[in-house]
């Protein structure tokens, strides 16, 4: 399948137009399993509904459109035109869990090196090819910004830890793949205005890294691989997830299962 690679560079004009996921995780999660049929082109006046259909019986979420304008660069397009949109895909909590080992159990090699990354793709691609779009991920270098749009998208702003907080989901979410258009897609609910690190005042992501990884500058990641490296790090952060993260009251609810972080905390070389 030919893809267009994510480089960037098109210039565009515009304003930008903004939606946020008012799904819930529950609905999402009791449809996950069931198949969507996917054929034939489709062709449909509110495409964000039917993404959103095509999406959910994965427990991937629309998270926020961006619009690019004429004068800004926008990711390219497969026929090499500029983006005009580009909508963010990704997961809130755990939701794409069930449905991401139901996958990776039935695969003969149990998803290959990055499982994750190949199962958004085989669920992603075709939803790009059906609506026309580009796709682009997260994982795939010349990486994409993918954070500057989230914060465009749905005005999210970083953590200490690098990681963008969302005043409901916290920490616990993540952008599984992008779909870039050549058309400007339509205005969407308001973003988030909170910013929960503004309303946080102990803080305790800063307090509770082993390695003081977490400073108000920001990440170190130097301390942090080399804490990891250690048997502490190992039975610690490696096996219940970052330390730090784990510690953010915000949107404890969403937190990722003891085997969804594991498997995240595995992926990063150390
Ligand atoms: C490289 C990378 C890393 C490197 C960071 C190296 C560095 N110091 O920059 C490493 C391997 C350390 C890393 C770690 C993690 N990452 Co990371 N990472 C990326 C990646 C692939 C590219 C970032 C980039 O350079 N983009 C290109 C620039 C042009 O885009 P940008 O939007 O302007 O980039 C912003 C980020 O780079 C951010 N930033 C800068 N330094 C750091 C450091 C960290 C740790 C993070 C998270 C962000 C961050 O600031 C930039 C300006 O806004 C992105 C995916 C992507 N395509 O963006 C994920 C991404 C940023 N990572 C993500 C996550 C979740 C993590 C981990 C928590 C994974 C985990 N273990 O669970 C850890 C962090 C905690 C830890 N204990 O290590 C998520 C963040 C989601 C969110 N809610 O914001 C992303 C978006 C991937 C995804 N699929 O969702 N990551
Ligand atoms: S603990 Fe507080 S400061 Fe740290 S990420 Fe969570 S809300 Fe922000
Ligand atoms: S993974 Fe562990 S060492 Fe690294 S930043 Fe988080 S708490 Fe600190």
């Amino acid at each position: 399948m030919k893809r267009a690679r994510t480089s960037q560079g098109a210039r565009r004009s515009g304003a930008s137009c903004r939606f946020h996921s008012k799904g819930s995780l529950a609905p999402t999660l009791r449809q996950a399993g069931t198949e969507t049929e996917m054929t034939g082109p489709m062709i449909s006046n509110d495409v964000l509904s039917e993404l959103r259909a095509a999406l959910a019986p994965h427990g991937v979420f629309l998270r926020g459109v961006v619009g690019f304008a004429d004068d800004e660069t926008a990711p390219v397009l497969r026929d090499g035109r500029a983006a005009r949109s580009v909508v963010l895909l990704g997961n809130v909590g755990g939701s794409i869990w069930p449905v991401f080992e139901r996958w990776r159990e039935g695969s003969p090699d149990r998803g290959g090196e990055n499982p994750l990354d190949t199962w958004s793709k085989t669920v992603i691609e075709p939803v790009a090819d059906l609506f026309g779009a580009t796709a682009y991920f997260p994982s795939d270098p010349p990486w994409q910004p993918f954070q500057q749009w989230a914060r465009r998208a749905e005005r999210l702003k970083a953590s200490p830890l690098g990681i963008l907080i969302h005043p409901e989901y916290g920490l616990w979410h993540g952008y599984r793949g992008a779909l870039g258009f050549a058309h400007v897609l339509p205005a969407a609910a308001p973003a988030v205005d909170a910013h929960p690190c503004d309303h946080c005042p102990d803080k305790p992501c800063l307090s509770s890294c082993p390695a003081d990884a977490i400073l108000p500058s920001g990440f170190q990641i130097k301390p942090c691989r080399a804490h990891l490296r250690t048997r502490e790090g190992q039975t610690g952060c490696m096996a219940g997830g970052c330390l730090a993260r784990n510690a953010c009251p915000v949107g404890a609810e969403y937190r990722y299962s003891t085997e969804q972080l594991r498997f995240h905390m595995a992926a990063l070389s150390l």
